[in-house]
């Protein structure tokens, strides 16, 4: 009795671990619309800051809101500065459980304006779009 105890709590923390993941509170950074679909930047903080930065990036159909399989999907940031060569820092991604679902990592030595562009290549077609996004 005592081991079936023990199983079934081991058992029930696994269902609360996995359930405090999927829920876990995003805040968005930024959406960008583009024709075919919404591109959802997000994190825990909302934000991006200086330093290492662990980012969800999420791909929705711009119709039905339905996920969209993005395939291949790169991000690269830049950072324009007077009289210095721009400041590059691309993101490694990795796709998630869920559909249209990647998760980021990137890292900023300084704060300030970034121009992102995002490409994706998958079977919904292939695309990119730039926005803008302050690292604070
Ligand atoms: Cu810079």
């Amino acid at each position: 009795m005592m081991r079936l105890m023990a199983t079934l709590t081991v058992a029930a923390l696994f269902v609360v671990a996995a359930a405090h993941v999927a829920a876990a509170e995003l805040k968005p950074i930024h959406t960008q619309k583009t024709k075919d679909v919404v591109v959802a930047l997000a994190s825990e903080s909302g934000q991006w800051k200086q330093g290492k930065n662990e980012f969800v990036l999420e791909f929705t159909s711009a119709k039905d809101k339905q996920p969209v399989d993005a395939g291949k999907v790169t991000l690269n940031t830049s950072m324009t500065m007077s009289g210095m060569a721009p400041m590059i820092a691309g993101a490694t991604l990795s796709p998630d459980k869920s559909p249209g679902r990647y998760t980021g990592t990137i890292t900023f030595p300084d704060s300030g304006a970034r121009q992102v562009t995002v490409t994706w290549d998958g079977p919904a077609g292939k695309g990119s779009t730039k926005f803008s996004v302050s690292v604070r």
